[in-house]
């Protein structure tokens, strides 16, 4: 009997041994290298002070909000308790919390009050960073919010009032927008799929027909969506000059929706904190934003705004997930010792690491580009480099946190696997990031358009800033490697440049987009790296983390380019590959 009492496993016991789990703190100062890189750029007390108490805020309120978005995925209600048809899309209480929040915290208004001038968006951006991975995806309807209020603002404030609403501090008076542009037919094709038609009624106000096929955040206050105006005979313009920009209310004043009818909710991999709806439009009014036959071109601002925010959430998860990784190596033991003290472990960890600092100094600088260009103090240059960046920074640190939160999920074992860890909604929600907002290859086409638009100067202006960072990082003896390493892949990046468009033959370019799209990625987080290691205060970690970064095929283009890889006949041989059987 007295055996039995002892047993390590009975029905009453069930082991001593229960692993710790990896705990959250504050994020701001977990980040050695936000805080260094505000120290360098922004070196303002009240900022670093407001990031700190926000840090705080996350682990002690917010991070539990996210938490319950997840758990309470919302719902649609079709009908009111007495039949009438109501298509009303319930979310749970932490959604309206993230909201509030949102607005006390100026997370889109800071970008617009601009109190740190050319630094305002760094700083807007370096809270939405932290805010990102704790916030449910609440990070989603503040991206359309802030994308809305952009383009209002370039159209010269054709929407004022629902533009102060974007951008209130005041939780109750802060509205968030939409951005409906993708319908069956295409959504990377906007310009061919979109079929919504729009009637005038009387001066700028439409009634707008059509499908929408993915509308995220659809609980929001208004949208801006595109449509096709139709003549007096009804007909409309194919393609995109066609298409018109226009901004509707969701909502009608009584409460009712604007003659849209909810077809029902997408069932999702992940992003299943935030609702995405298929919409049927039946005579929804709105207002015609733009002119006529610009609605595409009007949008690309909500577009730059909300790749940006895509570059900062998929640097933010990131980040978190090095954070949780690097905390747990310190609380699991294997085969005798802690995870932190086997080196093949730190290395996996260390090699997520250098990417995050390498994508997080992207994502800054494309940030401090857009802050410029609004205080009206960017140079030509640099507005040149904010157009190439965008597409380049979102596209590839989608890529990037897809493998690093599922490298980070495998830190964990098996632990990495089970839901109530919250650790797989991470790489659920990671996953959208190539996907929405332009797919990887069509983002890989906006670089190519881009560069044809600029007639190559965006090329130059790349070139010339990137060269310039390399010089100035020669103060920095330990940094050689990494610099001779870059020169050498800037000099065949610009040979590979001047010679596509020139000499090759028709659809070279198209096939070598993706890779060129990932050598100006890699070359330019490289010249980041080695510009933050070459800082005065600069740590050995930065110096290692540029050295590191610059040890792989930092021009891909260039290797594939000489492999033969976009030669016209690879093209039919690809289709037989992918074919074959
Ligand atoms: O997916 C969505 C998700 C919402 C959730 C938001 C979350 C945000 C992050 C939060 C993280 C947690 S909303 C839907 C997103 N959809 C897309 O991104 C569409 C993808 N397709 C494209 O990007 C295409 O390239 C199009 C539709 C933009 C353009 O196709 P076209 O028809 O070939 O366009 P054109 O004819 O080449 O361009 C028409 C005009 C031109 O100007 P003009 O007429 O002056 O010559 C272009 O230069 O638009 C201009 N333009 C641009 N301008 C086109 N793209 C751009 C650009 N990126 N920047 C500036
Ligand atoms: P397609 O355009 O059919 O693309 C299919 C594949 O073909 C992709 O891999 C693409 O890269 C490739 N491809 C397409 N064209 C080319 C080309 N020329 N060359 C090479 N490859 C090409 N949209 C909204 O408007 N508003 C929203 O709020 C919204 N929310 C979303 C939420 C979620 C969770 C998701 C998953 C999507 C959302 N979308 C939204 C839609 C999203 O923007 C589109 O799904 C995306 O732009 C791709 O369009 P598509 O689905 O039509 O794919």
């Amino acid at each position: 009997l007295d055996s039995h009492t002892h047993a390590p496993f009975s029905r009453s016991t069930i082991g001593t041994f229960f692993q710790e789990r990896p705990l959250l703190t504050n994020p701001f100062t977990q980040d050695a290298l936000l805080r260094a890189y505000l120290q360098r750029h922004l070196p303002v007390p009240e900022v670093h002070g407001d990031l700190r108490r926000f840090g705080e805020r996350l682990v002690c309120e917010i991070e539990a909000l996210g938490r319950q978005c997840e758990l309470h995925p919302p719902v649609l209600q079709r009908y009111d308790a007495w039949g009438r048809r109501v298509d009303r899309i319930v979310t749970c209480d932490a959604w309206t919390r993230l909201r509030h929040v949102s607005a006390q915290e100026g997370l889109v208004a800071a970008g617009y009050e601009r109190t740190y001038g050319e630094w305002s968006r760094v700083y807007q951006m370096s809270k939405m960073y932290l805010f990102a991975p704790s916030a449910g995806l609440y990070t989603c309807p503040l991206a359309m919010t802030d994308g809305a209020a952009k383009v209002i603002e370039s159209l010269g404030m054709p929407a004022r009032e629902a533009f102060e609403r974007l951008t209130s501090r005041d939780e109750k008076r802060f509205w968030t927008s939409g951005q409906w542009m993708t319908e069956r037919k295409g959504g990377s094709d906007v310009s061919s799929g979109t079929e919504t038609v729009a009637r005038r009624q009387q001066g700028e106000w439409f009634k707008l027909y059509g499908f929408k096929w993915f509308t995220s955040a659809t609980d929001a206050d208004m949208t801006l969506t595109l449509a096709r105006v139709t003549d007096e005979h009804g007909h409309t313009t194919p393609g995109s000059r066609g298409l018109s920009l226009f901004l509707a209310d969701v909502w009608d004043s009584d409460g009712s929706s604007n003659g849209i009818e909810v077809q029902r909710l997408k069932d999702k991999l992940g992003t299943r904190q935030m609702p995405t709806a298929e919409l049927l439009l039946d005579g929804m009014n709105a207002r015609l934003l733009s002119e006529e036959g610009r609605g595409v071109a009007s949008i690309a601002n909500m577009l730059t705004v909300t790749r940006i925010y895509n570059t900062v959430c998929a640097v933010a998860a990131m980040r978190r997930i090095v954070h949780l990784s690097r905390e747990y190596a310190c609380k699991r033991s294997a085969f005798g010792k802690l995870l932190k003290d086997h080196a093949l472990h730190v290395q996996t960890l260390s090699r997520m690491e250098v990417e995050t600092r390498a994508a997080f100094l992207l994502a800054m600088e494309v940030c401090r580009l857009l802050g410029r260009e609004e205080s009206q103090s960017a140079s030509e240059r640099e507005t040149l480099l904010l157009r190439l960046l965008t597409p380049v920074a979102k596209l590839y640190t989608a890529k990037q946190a897809v493998s690093v939160v599922s490298e980070g999920l495998e830190s964990f074992g098996g632990q990495g696997y089970i839901e109530d860890t919250g650790l797989p909604s991470m790489l659920r929600d990671t996953q959208v990031l190539s996907i929405w907002e332009g797919t990887t290859n069509v983002l890989s086409l906006d670089v190519l358009r881009s560069i044809a638009k600029s007639s190559g100067s965006v090329l130059q202006a790349f070139f010339s800033d990137a060269e310039e960072r390399l010089l100035a990082a020669e103060v920095s003896p330990a940094l050689r490697p990494a610099l001779t390493s870059l020169r050498a892949s800037l000099s065949a990046l610009m040979h590979f440049c001047q010679t596509a468009a020139a000499s090759r033959p028709a659809g070279y370019l198209e096939l070598s987009a993706r890779d060129l799209a990932y050598s100006l990625a890699r070359v330019y987080m490289g010249a980041l790296l080695v510009d933050h290691a070459a800082w005065e205060h600069a740590t050995h970690t930065d110096v290692h983390a540029a050295l590191r970064w610059c040890d792989q095929d930092l021009c891909p283009v260039v290797s594939r380019g000489a492999a033969g890889c976009f030669d016209p006949q690879t093209t039919a041989m690809d289709s037989a590959l992918v074919y074959d059987g």
